[in-house]
């Protein structure tokens, strides 16, 4: 952990850190759509494209050779459960903004998913400082149920925008509802503002 950056999300500085309408657990449940995918990393591959100069495909290997951190978060699921004290470690959405030009047209990123899940996030949600591509969650490798290889985490939103099995992600002008926000979910999901449905 040489000089690892520990990033605290800004919620867990709150007093009251339980977003209005949410009970703590000490588990962690398994939520998605659908099963749980056994992904093998050797055909596994991470693309970033849509509105950058050029697009680009990184392999596990060389997704994992980027710079890590670590992030301190807490955990809100709309359907009422919070999880507080997380860490997650791996690769800051910092570094992917440093690895590609975004064009000035992009506003919005569309993160794509094993079986064709996606989730919407602005380009300023996305870019915040403690969003990050998880590889490890409280010092342990993802489980397959979390998300392994890859999973986004998105501590200032409801947790389903951190999606599970990641892929790639699509940089876009327009905005495009994700799987969740357009079943019936917000399109932003802020839990403090309880913003569940829209
Ligand atoms: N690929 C994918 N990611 C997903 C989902 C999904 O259906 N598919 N569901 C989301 C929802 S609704 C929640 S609450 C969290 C649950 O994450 P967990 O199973 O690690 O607790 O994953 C999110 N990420
Ligand atoms: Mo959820």
């Amino acid at each position: 952990m040489l000089e690892e950056k520990i990033i605290r999300s800004p919620d867990v500085e709150r007093a009251n850190r339980v977003a209005p309408g949410q009970k703590v657990t000490e588990k962690f449940p398994v939520l998605q759509y659908g099963g749980v995918p056994k992904i093998d990393v050797s055909k596994w591959t991470f693309r970033i494209w849509g509105l950058v100069e050029e697009e680009r495909k990184l392999s596990y290997e060389e997704f994992l050779a980027l710079p890590q951190v670590t992030v301190l978060s807490d955990v809100h699921c709309v359907t009422g459960w919070s999880k507080l004290d997380n860490t997650w470690e791996g690769v800051s959405t910092q570094v992917i903004k440093g690895r590609v030009r975004i064009l000035p047209e992009a506003k919005f990123v569309i993160v794509h998913c094993y079986a064709g899940f996606t989730t919407n996030l602005s380009l300023d949600d996305f870019f915040e400082s403690d969003v990050l591509f998880a590889v490890k969650h409280n010092g342990e490798p993802l489980t397959s149920e979390h998300g392994f290889p890859l999973r986004l985490v998105v501590p200032r939103l409801y947790f389903w925008k951190s999606a599970k099995w990641v892929e790639g992600v699509e940089f876009t002008a327009k905005d495009r509802r994700g799987f969740w926000e357009s079943r019936g979910y917000h399109n932003h999901g802020d839990p403090w503002k309880e913003e569940r449905y829209g």
